[in-house]
């Protein structure tokens, strides 16, 4: 459904709209009554942990510690559907290329580990033992440097780090992780001005914080439960200002579901104070600005013999860099700052007065600021403004990177790394009795190029979708099939599956709210949140089929084929009882997992702790650093005519490639996900008329040529020359090339792009 109205969104988010969205996910799953009861066991001590966002769950919880993502995650998870071996009677594979992702994955769950047929082009069932030996014996006589071990952040702790050590056992630092797509701004970018690859936020800062500034993050649809200590916040009149290019209505206002008068009354909170709709990769100048405000701010304040509003004893003690830093403020002009930002000096000023007002401020951010092609300047550029003030390392102050897949940062503390300055190679090599590779593996960038020239001979792929996630699609789905061997261990069917290389497996394997029964009986598995705290996690369901293994049953049968015997290696023991891992992994990295078994199912989590958080710099300076950005704009590219920056979304009906629907009614799209979103002056200025069919074109010149065709033009309240559409649909457009400098994030939220209007529609 279009309208020609830009103002779409349905109301605050939350609220009744919320429970719909719950109620639809269960109309269309035909959940068991039981598996209703599951949910009130999500995210709190003893129960699972939520499958979907690493979004901390709190020691004093909820009646019902979840938000309407969280719900659909679990509902489409233990969904009754499934997609047995008989479907594949009536199915071939090349067809299901035309399917949507949202039917694939509607098949239902996985129940029976499945070989590619080329003779049918179908895919038939195989015993385990079949799999695994076939497997060993093609990766045996590969070159580990040819071998790809892929991993998206929906395995637990245990799963990760026993990944990793076959990767490494095998002779490989080839793992790449869906955070290259993702933070890995962050886990390079913020590692090297504050010494720390994570947030120093936790749960405590959230309840002390005078003023939060989010910079190109979704609470309302990615990260829900955010919304309640924010509405916290604004309850005890904390402030909220928000960056960004869309108007997100889940950081307009608010309604509770859980609060019964809230809901009764329509009561509504609203979240932003301050909204401003900064030009996509326009963050690093509109800091600039602020800081700016507070340096003119601090230089009146001691003319006048006032208190100063930097603060100088934090920053001469604390941080270096910050001369040069200071002169760069004063030397940009406010009229390249407006116009880089494309937001006014005035709004700008407005911004800055809420921060030197707040004794303690939040900095906040997602993907908007890390797929960027200058990704690392933005997360420097926040650090900055945070430093000015000495916002980092005291109570109810800090940076907060919202991260996506529920165990994404955790697979990362544990091993799943391709850097080689990230392992604790000593430890391994004692623990296990071998020599681990000392080169560095491949990330996703690396991955894709290799691939293209025919350098990566297997793929294993421990869950996520990567073929529908990576960039340049078209040529990643042209170039994967020649691989000897492509392994995908998966809960659901998706598009991934269907470019099978020369022997191609689909793995079934445990969701994280089922029972994962092995030799001494029921396993617990761990994960991390986005505040570096670890929970255990029970799975309460049946499986779905007999036939499905745990995703560390499927390393160490993998593991057991391919690598000889060795005696400090017991796949066997530690499948057997993953407490034995969390041994390992506590062995392995003593600091952060001191008495782990013990303090399992700490209410809260236990926290891993962070020097950053506790002002130590584990930088090249041991001092956190002032960064002075070389350029104003993230984007990577120059404006020129006809060129537009686009902006690829989520929508609340989706966990990445997962499509549960195609309901976004945050921002009034009903029943389509083939939408451009776009300025309404921008559609006049381009002769175009509200509903036109269009095309995008990708305005790189690299001899490949990217289009995307049949996007609906909606009028939307977004900035001129930035233009928005969904992700995945748009990662036929994204070059493998277009990503941040220094982390090599796909920057994803500002392609370079041309606008076609085909003769016929
Ligand atoms: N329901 C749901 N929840 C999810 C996910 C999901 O797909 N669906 N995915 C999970 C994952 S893996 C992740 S990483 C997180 C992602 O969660 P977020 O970090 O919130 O990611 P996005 O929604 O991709 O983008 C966030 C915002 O960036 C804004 N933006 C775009 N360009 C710019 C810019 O130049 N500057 C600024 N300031 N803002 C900009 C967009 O308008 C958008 O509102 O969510 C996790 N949670
Ligand atoms: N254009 C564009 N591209 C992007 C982004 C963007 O904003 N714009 N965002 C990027 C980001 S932030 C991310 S994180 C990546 C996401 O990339 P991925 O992590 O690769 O993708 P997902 O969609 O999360 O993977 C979904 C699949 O995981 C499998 N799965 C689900 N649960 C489990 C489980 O418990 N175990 C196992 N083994 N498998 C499971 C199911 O088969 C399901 O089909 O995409 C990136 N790509
Ligand atoms: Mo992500």
């Amino acid at each position: 459904m279009v309208t020609d109205d830009t103002s779409h969104s349905e109301g605050p988010a939350g609220g009744w709209g919320s429970l719909a969205g719950i109620a639809t996910t269960l109309l269309s799953e035909r959940p068991s009554p039981a598996v209703i009861d599951t949910l009130t066991h999500q995210n709190k001590p003893r129960g699972f942990m939520c499958v979907s966002c690493a979004w901390p769950k709190p020691a004093n919880y909820h009646p019902f510690e979840f938000c309407e993502n969280g719900a659909k995650a679990t509902l489409w998870e233990l969904t009754s559907a499934r997609c047995t071996p008989g479907f594949w009677d009536t199915h071939k594979v090349t067809p299901l290329r035309d399917w949507k992702d949202h039917d694939l994955e509607k098949l239902g769950r996985l129940t029976h580990p499945l070989r590619y047929d080329a003779a049918s082009d179908s895919y038939r069932p195989v015993s385990w033992e079949a799999v695994f030996a076939e497997i060993g014996a093609i990766l045996k006589p590969l070159d580990p440097d040819s071998v790809v071990f892929y991993s998206s952040g929906h395995a637990g702790l245990e799963a990760a780090y026993l990944y990793a050590l076959l990767a490494r056992l095998y002779g490989t630092n080839n793992l790449p992780q869906s955070s290259n797509m993702c933070h890995e701004t962050t886990s390079v970018g913020l590692k090297k001005v504050i010494g720390s690859p994570v947030g120093t936020v936790v749960w405590e800062d959230l309840e002390a914080c005078d003023a939060f500034f989010f910079f190109g993050q979704n609470p309302g649809t990615n990260s829900p439960r955010f919304l309640h200590p924010l509405q916290d916040a604004k309850t005890r009149g904390a402030k909220i200002v928000t960056f960004n290019p869309l108007r997100e209505q889940g950081l307009v206002s608010f309604v509770n579901p859980q609060d019964a008068v809230a809901m009764a009354t329509g009561h509504e909170t609203v979240i932003s104070d301050l909204y401003l709709q900064v030009k996509s990769g326009g963050d690093i100048a509109a800091m600039l600005g602020l800081c700016k405000a507070i340096v003119e701010a601090d230089d009146a304040a001691q003319k006048a013999g006032k208190a100063r509003v930097i603060d100088i004893a934090f920053i001469e003690q604390h941080t270096s860099g910050f001369d040069d830093f200071m002169a760069k403020i004063r030397y940009t002009p406010w009229v390249q700052i407006e116009q880089e930002s494309g937001l006014s000096e005035t709004d700008l000023r407005r911004a800055a007065d809420i921060y030197m007002a707040a004794e303690k401020a939040i900095g906040v951010y997602g993907m908007g600021l890390t797929q960027q092609a200058e990704g690392h300047l933005n997360v420097a550029m926040l650090v900055n403004l945070l430093l000015m003030r000495g916002n980092i390392g005291r109570l109810g102050a800090g940076i907060c990177p919202v991260r996506g897949h529920s165990n994404v940062q955790g697979q990362r503390t544990v091993g799943i790394a391709e850097k080689i300055e990230l392992i604790p190679v000593d430890k391994l090599k004692a623990l296990f009795g071998f020599e681990p590779p000392l080169k560095d593996g491949m990330n996703i960038t690396a991955a894709a190029q290799a691939l293209f020239d025919g350098r990566v001979k297997a793929f294993i792929c421990l869950g996520g979708n990567l073929l529908r996630a990576v960039p340049d699609q078209t040529r990643m789905e042209a170039a994967w099939p020649a691989q000897d061997l492509t392994v995908m261990i998966s809960t659901k069917l998706n598009r991934s599956h269907l470019y099978p290389g020369k022997t191609a497996f689909i793995l079934p394997c445990l969701g994280r709210a089922e029972i994962d029964t092995q030799a001494t009986g029921p396993q617990t598995v761990s994960i991390e949140d986005s505040f570096s705290h670890i929970h255990g996690s029970i799975g309460k369901r049946k499986p779905p089929s007999e036939h499905v293994k745990s995703e560390l049953a499927i390393i160490a049968g993998i593991a057991r084929a391919t690598l000889p015997g060795q005696p400090k290696v017991e796949w066997e023991r530690w499948t057997g009882d993953y407490a034995l891992v969390r041994d390992l992994i506590e062995q392995t990295y003593p600091e952060d997992f001191r008495d782990y078994n013990a303090r399992l199912y700490t209410p809260g989590g236990f926290y891993r702790g962070n020097p950053a958080h506790e002002r130590i710099w584990k930088t090249e300076t041991n001092k956190a650093i002032f960064t002075v950005p070389d350029v104003l704009s993230a984007n990577g590219f120059e404006d020129r005519p006809g060129r537009y920056r686009l902006v690829t979304l989520r929508s609340n009906d989706q966990f990445n490639t997962t499509i549960y629907g195609y309901s976004d009614r945050f921002r009034g799209i009903e029943g389509t996900r083939d939408i451009l979103f776009m300025n309404p002056q921008d559609i006049d200025a381009a002769g175009y008329s509200v509903g036109d069919v269009l095309r995008l074109v990708t305005d790189v010149e690299d001899g490949h040529r990217r289009e995307l065709s049949g996007l609906v033009l909606t009028p939307y309240d977004i900035p001129v020359g930035t233009i928005a559409a969904y992700y995945p649909e748009c990662n036929v457009l994204m070059p493998v090339t277009h990503h941040d400098r220094l982390s090599k994030t796909p920057a994803s939220k500002s392609i370079p792009v041309r606008i076609e209007k085909p003769l016929t529609r």
